[in-house]
């Protein structure tokens, strides 16, 4: 599974403050630590600072200069999106597009253009359906239009937004149903952030952690996690070996003798 680094997120307080700092350093040494950790992108959002567009050129610079990671552009606003993109080295995911019509239609022309990996949120003008069936719908309009305009469904990770289980107690098995029958009806990659599903409840790594494992039994594609947390990476690496995907118990025993696993 691919771990997408979600750390640099100016949601995130000491990041908001970082950035507003310009301190490269503190910057740097999470995207080198998320590296560390697996990670196979590392997200970077600036949405919270005082002019996104210029803190975004700054943080993807920033990472650049220190990791091969790729990064993956966390913004509503294709503006933001165009601007990380034109100066990023490599390949990037852009994160995200939706069925709302002013992102979607101020995104999909940067797809085309760079050739970048997508996450496609199910949702649209109307905001997150409550039902597994709608949002399997949406899923289904993003895969034709991204059809349409010629995008490698190879590249897109459906993102279906799993709702908290504090507001209604079947919503991680409605986003589990949605993850199963997206892959089975449209083939394309799934996705989810760990931390909506455990909103107001107490010890909410606990169920985060569960849930991805749960999740990867149902074939998800990538997380966007915290890969600095290892009790959160020692459970991807072991659920790996468990659904015989880590052939000769290669990783497992790699991260075992670099002393990466916790119990
Ligand atoms: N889907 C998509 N994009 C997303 C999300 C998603 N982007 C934003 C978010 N959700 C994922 N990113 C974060 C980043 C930080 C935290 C949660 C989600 C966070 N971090 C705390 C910290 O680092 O201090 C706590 C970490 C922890 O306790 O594990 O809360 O769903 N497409």
């Amino acid at each position: 599974m691919l771990i997408i680094g979600e750390k640099l997120n100016s949601a995130i307080p000491s990041v908001r403050e970082a950035i507003k700092n310009k301190d490269i350093a503190f910057v740097q040494d999470l995207a080198r630590r998320q590296a560390e950790g697996g990670a196979g992108f590392i997200d970077v959002n600036t949405a919270q600072g005082n002019d996104e567009a210029e803190d975004m050129e700054w943080m993807v610079r920033a990472v650049q200069e220190v990791v091969d990671v790729p990064l993956c552009i966390d913004t509503t606003e294709p503006r933001v999106a165009k601007r990380a993109l034109q100066i990023h080295r490599g390949k990037a995911m852009l994160n995200s597009i939706s069925m709302e019509k002013s992102r979607l239609e101020g995104m999909l022309p940067l797809i085309k253009e760079y050739g970048c990996s997508v996450i496609a949120l199910t949702m649209d003008d109307n905001g997150i359906p409550k039902t597994a069936e709608e949002r399997i719908r949406i899923a289904g309009e993003l895969v034709e239009v991204l059809n349409k305009e010629k995008i490698d469904l190879n590249e897109v990770y459906v993102d279906p937004l799993v709702l908290p289980l504090a507001v209604g107690n079947d919503n991680a098995v409605i986003f589990f149903n949605c993850l199963a029958e997206i892959k089975k009806k449209y083939g394309v990659k799934t996705v989810s952030g760990l931390s909506n599903v455990s909103h107001q409840m107490p010890k909410r790594k606990l169920i985060n952690r569960y849930f991805l494992t749960i999740c990867m039994s149902y074939g998800m594609d990538a997380a966007i996690m915290d890969s600095t947390d290892r009790k959160l990476t020692s459970a991807v690496i072991t659920t790996e070996l468990l659904l015989n995907k880590d052939r000769f118990s290669r990783n497992y025993l790699k991260a075992y003798r670099n002393d990466a696993l916790e119990d």
